[in-house]
């Protein structure tokens, strides 16, 4: 038999959509820079683009924080924060998408987003939920502009490939339900009856009074030695994550309180909504306050500092639900 040179044997192949596992390795874990992104040039955007952009000229008047250190233009490769900013009257337009997306405001108030026909209304530091392939739409009646975060998991959507989106057929969707009528449904007390679209997440709105009662009251007990004093936002129909995609979580660190390193296979986004402090990842440090937005990258050791004799708080967004549900969760303690 005649002997076939490598190269041969490669183009062949290759003719053949076919590679031999000698040509390439697969990239194992690539370890990510962490980023932060600072408010004053974000609100800055943001009050110049709610007098430029007219609502009705793009989907949402949003802006997107994109890392230098990924190859899409997004916050990290799983998750998105943008910020939005509504001005009074204006009504920005039913859609929905199989992206699951959670607001958390940052600055304003009496603002209200109508999810599955039930109008949430929205003040500083509350949480609000559209899960996936919910009915949405923004008014603000209020008298000032209203700006929020928004999370959402669309690089993860996205890179299933399975993104879908729809436009409502009429701007504004009719309001069907109580206002506080999920509260009332879920937040208590719940029937058996079964409802399958309840794994998905529920349309839900977690006030900024009952969360920081239920900090303060836990702030006495020990806190987490890696997370000080931390609150899931759980699923109140399953106990489980915000969504199958997405945790949301506070902390409240108390005056000067240093947390212990640690790392896991979770991506997490922080948005500092009270304090100042500094966050360690990797060799380098981040330091923070108030309407900054950092994200610490799955498996860089990192651990957080109040810089101040004030409490400070951080709302975050991960992904660990993913993990966990892949059976891809690991963690580990540092020294
Ligand atoms: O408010 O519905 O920042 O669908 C990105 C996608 C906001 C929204 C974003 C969205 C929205
Ligand atoms: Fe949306």
């Amino acid at each position: 038999m005649k002997h076939l040179k490598l190269e041969e044997l490669d183009s062949q192949l290759e003719r053949n959509q076919l590679s031999g596992f000698w040509r390439t390795r697969v990239p194992l874990h690539a370890s990510e820079a962490p980023y932060l992104w600072k408010w004053e040039p974000l609100l800055d955007g943001l009050l110049k683009a709610s007098e430029t952009i007219g609502i009705e000229q793009a989907e949402r008047r949003a802006i997107r924080l994109v890392s230098p250190h990924l190859p899409i233009k997004t916050t990290s490769h799983t998750l998105q924060v943008t910020f939005s900013i509504v001005n009074p009257g204006e009504v920005a337009k039913a859609h929905r998408h199989n992206m699951a997306a959670i607001r958390f405001v940052v600055q304003g108030k009496g603002a209200y987003t109508v999810v599955s026909g039930e109008k949430f209304f929205m003040e500083e530091g509350d949480l609000i939920l559209t899960p996936n392939w919910t009915w949405h739409d923004h008014h603000n009646e209020s008298e000032d502009p209203i700006i929020w975060l928004d999370g959402l998991d669309g690089p993860l959507i996205q890179s299933l490939n399975i993104l879908f989106f729809e436009d409502a057929e009429i701007p504004e969707q009719p309001v069907t339900r109580q206002t506080g009528e999920s509260l009332s449904r879920l937040g208590f007390a719940r029937t058996p009856k079964r409802d399958e679209t309840h794994l998905r997440g529920v349309p839900f709105r977690y006030s900024w009074k009952d969360i920081y009662q239920a900090l303060k009251a836990m702030k006495e007990a020990d806190g987490d030695p890696f997370d000080g004093t931390l609150l899931r936002y759980i699923n109140p129909t399953t106990g489980g994550s915000t969504y199958p995609t997405m945790s949301c979580e506070v902390q409240l660190f108390k005056a000067r309180e240093a947390t212990k390193a640690h790392r896991h296979t979770s991506t997490a986004i922080y948005h500092v909504f009270r304090g100042r402090g500094r966050t360690k990842v990797g060799e380098g440090y981040l330091e923070w306050k108030k309407g900054d937005t950092f994200v610490v990258p799955l498996w860089q050791w990192h651990c957080h500092e109040n810089l101040s004799n004030e409490e400070a708080v951080l709302f975050s967004i991960n992904d660990r639900p993913v993990m966990e549900s892949l059976q891809l969760y690991r963690e580990e303690a540092g020294n």
